[in-house]
């Protein structure tokens, strides 16, 4: 079993962005899965063609993607992403869309194929916050979101995706105070929980097929 597990380059003037930090950590087996790891620019549409270049090349079982959500205390497992572009800065290559859909063809949105509850549920047995999120905003987490989930069900592909939000780490709040952060460490942990119950599921709905 494969599961490719995105990250973004940092952007908006921050240094790092957490979620690359957490993928760098991520062991690279987790139960019965290979975890295969890949940054990918916060940019809209290329960060989507790379990941779908990436799915095409070595076919995964499930994709997760990660990305940072400012001003959150708690892991946001996304429920869905939506057909638009609505962006309050520019990306990483100067684009801004406002209002526009993603793709004239897709549907509204997608819901994700993971099981979010679940993911929350063991996620807290461990002590680490961990909210279901109803909206992963309308910049590049939610476009990529979109992109990968839209590929996956034009091409009627037995992939399971789905985005988690991660926190500020604390090296990114040193000198702004009161802003809510998470330890890379905590965020590791409850991202490889999450890979272990995408893992899991993937092998007990195999055992049926
Ligand atoms: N977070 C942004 C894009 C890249 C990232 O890590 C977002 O939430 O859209």
């Amino acid at each position: 079993m494969k599961i490719l597990v995105t990250a973004f380059e940092p952007f908006e003037k921050e240094k790092i962005n957490p979620s690359y930090e957490v993928l760098k950590n991520l062991k690279d087996q987790i139960v019965n899965a290979e975890i295969i790891k890949m940054q990918v620019p916060t940019v809209f549409y290329s960060s989507t063609k790379k990941v779908i270049e990436k799915i095409q090349e070595i076919s995964p079982d499930a994709v997760l993607s990660i990305g940072q959500a400012a001003k959150k205390s708690s892991i946001n497992v996304e429920r869905v992403a939506i057909n638009i572009d609505d962006a309050r800065i520019p990306d990483n290559a100067g684009q801004q869309p406002v209002d526009t859909p993603i793709d004239l063809d897709g549907m509204p949105a997608y819901f994700a194929t993971i099981p979010i509850k679940h993911i929350v549920e063991e996620i807290k047995k461990e002590k680490i916050p961990a909210v279901i999120s109803n909206t992963a905003g309308t910049y590049v987490c939610n476009h990529l979101m979109y992109g990968i989930l839209n590929h996956i069900h034009k091409n009627n592909l037995p992939i399971k995706a789905g985005f988690i939000h991660v926190p500020y780490s604390s090296e990114q709040v040193l000198d702004r105070p009161d802003t809510p952060f998470m330890s890379l460490e905590d965020m590791t942990r409850a991202i490889e929980i999450a890979l272990r119950v995408i893992a899991n599921e993937i092998s007990v709905s195999n055992q049926w097929n």
